[in-house]
């Protein structure tokens, strides 16, 4: 039986399908599971250098399955806390802490907590014919998955709000425009540019984007000195590394650098 998330190492990045095209790649248990171990697996292996997120058929993904046991057994209501303390928050994290660059193809419709997944990636292309849409609201919840603390700071309170409450579509181009993502691209193009571009980043070097990333993440909690410092803190780190001085070697020889993630 096929997964429902199908992975692939090329070029050094972990590519992810979400594949359960018949549902719009909607979040059931074992999908969870399967991204789970597949982003653990990123973490872990050196040779995985950047990560793809992508969607199989014409959705990216629809958020959680609302036909598995979401609404609870007979008269008893659901814990959806402990859906997301099991498994979206961990997901989340996962992604936003991964020291490597994590790139999202949005291949389709991205709603509910799949598009706050994408979101939580570090560079989100979208076909020019996905849409975004905070569905929550439409079925009684809130945003979940960080949609609360990404949103307003990826597109300012005002258009957080009306995207929460009012749960309407917003296109590929409208998000790119707002700074929802970082861009647009043609239906046909857009797992060919996703993939380049992470493969780019698999060329990259490694450990300046995971301190990057640690450090931008950290930029919404600390105060100017603070970050001032870490800036310091991880800088120092990076001048040890191997992929510096390579830097510094290739750009003395007028060549380009050939970074080892070291
Ligand atoms: C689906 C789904 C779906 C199952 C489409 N489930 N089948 C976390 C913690 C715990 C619990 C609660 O939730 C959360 C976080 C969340 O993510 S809550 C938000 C859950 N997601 C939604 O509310 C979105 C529901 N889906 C939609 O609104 C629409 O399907 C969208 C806007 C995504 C796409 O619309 P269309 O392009 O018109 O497609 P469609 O509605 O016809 O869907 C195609 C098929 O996929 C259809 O099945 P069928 O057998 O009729 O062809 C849908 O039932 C199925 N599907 N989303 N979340």
């Amino acid at each position: 039986m096929a997964g429902t998330v199908l992975v692939e190492l090329r070029e050094g990045v972990l590519e992810l399908t979400l594949n359960r095209p018949e549902k719009l790649n909607a979040f059931n248990e074992a999908m969870h599971a399967e991204l789970r171990a597949a982003l653990e697996r990123a973490e872990r292996e050196e040779t995985v250098r950047a990560v793809l997120l992508t969607g199989a058929g014409r959705g990216f993904c629809a958020g959680q399955d609302l036909g598995e046991r979401v609404m609870g057994e007979g008269d008893t209501s659901p814990d959806l806390g402990d859906a997301l303390e099991r498994l979206y928050n961990p997901l989340v994290r996962r992604i936003r802490a991964l020291p490597k660059p994590v790139v999202c193809a949005v291949n389709g419709v991205a709603a509910g907590a799949g598009a706050n997944v994408a979101l939580a990636c570090d560079i989100v292309l979208a076909a020019r014919s996905a849409t975004f849409v905070q569905a929550f609201t439409r079925i009684g919840l809130l945003p979940d998955s960080g949609g609360t603390w990404l949103l307003p700071r990826l597109v300012g309170d005002a258009r957080a709000r009306a995207l929460v409450l009012l749960a309407e579509k917003v296109d590929a181009e409208t998000a790119a425009a707002w700074g929802l993502i970082w861009k647009a691209v043609d239906d046909g193009r857009l797992l060919e540019e996703a993939r380049a571009l992470a493969a780019g980043l698999a060329r990259g070097p490694t450990r300046a984007y995971a301190a990057a990333k640690r450090a931008l993440q950290a930029a919404w909690h600390n105060g100017f000195d603070a970050q001032l410092d870490l800036e310091r803190d991880l800088q120092r780190e990076l001048g040890r590394s191997e992929d510096y001085r390579e830097g510094v070697r290739a750009f003395a020889e007028k060549r380009a650098p050939v970074f080892r993630g070291r």
